[in-house]
């Protein structure tokens, strides 16, 4: 019986394009499904009862939560092609490492400088301005995080991609000019279509920050 996969997703989550990713490098058909994060369904309700979050991997009927999770157990399920995770244990450590630092340092204090008022922008900024230095030092003269080919790393971080600009306006500075290596890692990321076709448009972000700052009062 072929597969059934159906994926919860809403079109500028960074989490679901990670998953969007992973399932065309793999080369796997599936329904994607736009929910209304404003008023969630009820088979998004019973899918992720516990966060009510998407992305979630509907496999089979079965439900998997936490993009990071779903991708780790994308790449498990459908190993023969495209791996992602490198299969050396030390590798793959390092990998979930740095994963976990773009959720921890990049969303976050991404998302906080874009979703600042003026006058608190500075700790956020700083914090993100450094982890972006991080990444800059990490990625260096390497074509891609893991080395020779795009993977893990690349597909966790690429989607903030669509924050750039949001993070230049909104921070006042200059992805290009600042971070010139992530700038071209990120569009030699860009050249695969798995990664154009499941990324949103960097305008249409920041206009969606500035819907967000004016329902939370952030600008008048
Ligand atoms: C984050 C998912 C998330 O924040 C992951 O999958 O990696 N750690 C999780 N999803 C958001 C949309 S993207 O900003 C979401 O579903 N929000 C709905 C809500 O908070 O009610």
């Amino acid at each position: 019986m072929a597969d059934e996969v159906v994926l919860l997703d809403f079109w500028l989550s960074p989490f679901g394009m990670r998953i969007r990713i992973a399932l065309a490098e793999k080369g796997i058909k599936y329904e994607d499904k736009e929910e209304n994060l404003e008023d969630k369904s009820p088979l998004l309700l019973k899918m992720n009862p516990v966060h009510k979050k998407i992305p979630v991997l509907i496999h089979n009927g079965k439900p998997i939560c936490e993009s990071l999770v779903i991708v780790q157990y994308i790449d498990e399920v459908w190993k023969e092609t495209s791996p992602l995770l490198p299969s050396d244990p030390y590798h793959r450590a390092q990998a979930k490492f740095w994963a976990d630092f773009i959720d921890k340092k990049i969303f976050d204090y991404g998302w906080k400088t874009c979703m600042s008022k003026e006058e608190e922008i500075e700790a956020p900024k700083k914090e993100l301005i450094e982890s972006l230095k991080v990444s800059e030092g990490e990625i260096g003269e390497k074509p891609y995080f893991g080395g020779e080919k795009f993977g893990y790393v690349d597909l966790s971080f690429i989607p903030f991609y669509t924050w750039f600009y949001s993070f230049e306006t909104f921070g006042k500075f200059s992805m290009e000019a600042d971070f010139p290596k992530l700038t071209a890692w990120a569009e030699r990321c860009l050249q695969k279509e798995s990664v154009s076709n499941s990324l949103a448009d960097q305008q249409k972000v920041y206009h969606f920050y500035g819907h967000l700052r004016k329902k939370y009062g952030i600008d008048e």
